[in-house]
């Protein structure tokens, strides 16, 4: 397959294109490189040292006799390049990762508000619009959030996508409906992400677009089988207090001897993916794409769901590391439980790989081996989601008041 790749310069796109090229797709990257200045401008750097990513595409078809092509296109604004992009190169799918994906980066200011709200939105209608009026048939599969659905505790199981209902008629019957389970986003970035599935909705339903929405949980660990092929090939890794994800942070923190940054009692259950199982659901969303005239095709694409206190206690026993009990910079549940169905992928053969001690530790290997190139000053994470959450989180930065020894 002809496969166009939207943002595959970055975390979780790096990964998949070489997968997906090792694989015999011929791989073609659009991305603005956005995230690449949003580190300047954040003054921070991936953990791993990331070559350009011409550097990287090089050392790729070094080593494989593969070529990953790379397209600089921003999805966002250049929306009539992006369309004669398509009319050339004619992808027969098309892989969408290709947003500005940080929760706290879109809590910062207003200006990070606009910012996440005009790219994310706008990237993702320009390919829906741009793939209707080139009359592309392409399959597009789209990476979305768990988040989309909430954190509430409603002592059932979060569904694929969809909720049955029962709509009460004017006659007092029943009528039975399906329809997309009620958004209910924790962040702007998040709500984003539900705005992108209401796009994918009615572009499915006027326009027959074939979509996928994978509904993916926290992406945890960095080297996948490819990436392991070259110090060259190296995944980028976010540590930092806007990028840096739970799990990731903990590691990293584990291997500086940084108290882990447990936000509030840490009471947040969220689900969680590695890496290697992420690319390979979206190699399985590709080769099952839904027909024209379907509805939108939901996965939610997560392994296992963890407590976020649970993990720092497991990694402060592993590696003696401290925990820090933290005022949350979020507005968030304090406390969470949180059962997902994920049949959809087990059936389609996915072996999920969970959290074990094997990966812990290469990840911990990866943060000791790097842990030269961290700026401890950037690890405090300090968007805060209101003016009120702010003022506490100012008054007390530190944690000291709930700070405890692990
Ligand atoms: P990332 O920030 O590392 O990569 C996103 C890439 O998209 C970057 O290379 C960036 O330069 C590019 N990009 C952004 N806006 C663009 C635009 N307007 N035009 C062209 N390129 C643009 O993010 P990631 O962690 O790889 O996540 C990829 C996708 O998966 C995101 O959509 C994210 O919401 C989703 N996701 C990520 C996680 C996770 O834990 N990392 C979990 C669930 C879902
Ligand atoms: N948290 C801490 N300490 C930290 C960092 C985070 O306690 O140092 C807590 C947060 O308060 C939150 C939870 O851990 O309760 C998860 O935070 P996160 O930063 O790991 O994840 P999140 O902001 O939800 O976003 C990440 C990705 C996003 C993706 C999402 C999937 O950045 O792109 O959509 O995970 S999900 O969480 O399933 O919505």
């Amino acid at each position: 397959m002809k496969i166009a790749v939207l943002g595959g310069d970055g975390f979780v796109g790096w990964p998949t294109s070489l997968h997906l090229s090792d694989q015999g797709h011929d791989v073609h990257i659009v991305d603005n490189l956005s995230r690449r200045w949003i580190d300047t401008e954040l003054g921070v750097q991936s953990l791993t040292p990331m070559d350009s990513i011409q550097e990287r595409t090089r050392i790729w078809h070094q080593e494989t006799g593969r070529k990953i092509h790379f397209h600089l296109i921003d999805l966002a604004r250049d929306y009539e390049v992006f369309k004669q992009w398509l009319v050339r190169e004619k992808p027969d799918a098309i892989i969408h990762f290709a947003e500005q994906r940080a929760a706290p980066y879109s809590m910062k200011t207003d200006r990070h508000k606009n910012y996440t709200v005009n790219n994310n939105v706008n990237a993702t209608h320009n390919v829906l619009n741009a793939l209707v009026e080139t009359g592309l048939d392409a399959h597009l599969v789209h990476l979305g959030t768990m988040g989309v659905y909430g954190y509430s505790t409603i002592g059932a199981a979060i569904p694929e996508g969809y909720l049955p209902v029962g709509i009460e008629t004017l006659e007092g019957d029943t009528v039975n409906q399906e329809i997309l389970y009620p958004a209910n986003p924790g962040s702007i970035y998040h709500m984003t992400k539900c705005l992108d599935q209401l796009l994918f909705q009615f572009y499915a339903k006027n326009d027959g677009l074939r979509v996928t929405d994978l509904h993916q949980g926290i992406v945890w660990g960095t080297h996948t089988e490819q990436t392991r092929k070259h110090d060259q090939l190296i995944n980028r890794f976010d540590y930092d207090g806007d990028y840096g994800t739970v799990l990731n942070r903990f590691l990293i923190q584990a291997a500086i001897d940084y108290p882990l940054t447990v936000h509030g009692t840490g009471g947040q259950t969220r689900a969680f993916i590695h890496i290697q199982d992420s690319v390979r659901c979206i190699e399985l969303a590709l080769n099952n794409p839904p027909k024209a005239g379907d509805k939108v095709k939901i996965f939610n694409q997560m392994t296992e769901t963890h407590r976020v206190r649970d993990l720092a206690e497991m990694i402060a026993r592993k590696t003696g590391a401290k925990i820090a009990y933290l005022p949350n910079p979020r507005k968030e549940a304090a406390e969470n439980d949180l059962v997902v169905r994920n049949e959809q992928f087990l059936a389609l053969g996915l072996d999920p790989i969970t959290l074990e001690e094997g990966l812990l530790d290469e990840v911990v290997e990866v943060a000791r081996k790097y842990a030269y190139r961290v700026d401890r000053s950037r690890v405090p994470a300090v968007s805060a989601w209101t003016k009120d959450i702010a003022k506490t989180v100012e008054k007390d930065p530190e944690g000291t008041r709930l700070k405890s020894v692990g």
